[in-house]
């Protein structure tokens, strides 16, 4: 038997960053993302004569990834009994380079196994599972603007804004240096900035909310900015200081801010690394890409609004 599921990654436009409790992944506020169409994983489960094993973009994953995997597998009723399996993925973009492969990657996996042990969960209750894997992943399972409420589930968001879109410029897609669960834990224990943080995030979430069913997009792009902002300086605050932006970045966001001064709808995103997101309206795709290839950034990749994970073959 053979299992292949297909899940995309997603940006948080309010960030996800910090848990109040560790074990159950309960973070301090609710996110809110978009799932993207430009990158995703495949993963394959098969039966297999051997014990576990995981292949990861053609690679034998470490031990430590073994390790992982197998101690998030065995949340799926019928593993402990069926472990004799291999587990194929294949990341679309960047493995670890803040570009959410861990997000697509943890939501193929768990849509892959909720199928091949026969669990038959829904979305919803899957999340409480895959968020164990990675908290931004139990976002990948649905398409759309999708809520993860911090004391529930995930939820897709209903929105007019159907013509948005992301470009991601890439910086640099090596992989990042500090793991975000890690710099996560650093935040929340040693920023003077973590309260702030919280109290801001929780708020901000109504308001993206709010904006995203009115489709009042200036305020969703203000929002989106203010939350990767307030985030950065939070991390960066912390003890030692934890920074992902590197000169480039702040180059994109500078030409960005003046494409806003000439009307032009866009502003940014940024992640556990250096590259940046740009958020605007299909409508503006052009003036932006020109102006992007003008000063420079000729690495960048368009996305439009993704769907929810799902299997696409079974054997
Ligand atoms: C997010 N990020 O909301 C935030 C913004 C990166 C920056 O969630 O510890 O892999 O496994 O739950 O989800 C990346 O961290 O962390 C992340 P864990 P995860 O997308």
């Amino acid at each position: 038997m053979k299992v292949t599921a297909k899940a995309p990654i997603n940006i948080a436009l309010i960030k996800y960053w910090g848990k109040e409790d560790e074990k159950n992944v309960v973070p301090y506020n609710d996110s809110i993302s978009l799932t993207l169409d430009c990158y995703y994983t495949e993963t394959s489960i098969s039966s297999s004569d051997r014990p576990f094993q995981m292949v990861l973009n053609g690679v034998v994953a470490s031990m430590e990834d073994h390790i992982h995997i197998e101690s998030f597998l065995n949340h799926f009723e019928g593993f402990k009994e069926n472990s004799n399996i291999l587990i194929e993925s294949k990341n679309t973009g960047p493995t670890a380079a803040g570009l959410a492969s861990s997000a697509s990657g943890f939501a193929a996996l768990s849509v892959a196994a909720n199928r091949y042990f026969k669990n038959n969960r829904s979305a919803e209750e899957l999340a409480s599972i895959t968020k164990l894997g990675s908290g931004s992943a139990s976002r990948s399972l649905l398409g759309g603007f999708v809520q993860w409420h911090r004391l529930s589930t995930i939820e897709q968001i209903e929105s007019p804004l159907q013509d948005v879109k992301m470009i991601i410029v890439l910086i640099d897609t090596n992989k990042k240096e500090i793991a975000s669960k890690v710099a996560m834990k650093k935040t929340v224990e040693t920023s003077p900035l973590y309260p702030i943080w919280i109290r801001k995030s929780r708020e901000a979430a109504i308001l993206m909310r709010e904006a995203l069913e009115k489709g009042d997009f200036q305020k969703v792009g203000q929002l989106t900015e203010e939350s990767a902002l307030l985030m950065h300086a939070t991390m960066y605050a912390s003890t030692p200081a934890i920074s992902y932006i590197q000169d480039a970045s702040w180059d994109v966001w500078n030409l960005v801010h003046e494409l806003r001064k000439q009307q032009v709808p866009a502003f940014c995103t940024m992640d556990a690394g250096p590259n940046v997101k740009i958020i605007t309206r299909d409508a503006y795709l052009k003036t932006i890409i020109e102006q992007l290839k003008i000063y420079g950034f000729l690495d960048f990749v368009v996305s439009g609004i993704g769907k929810k994970a799902e299997v696409v073959d079974e054997n």
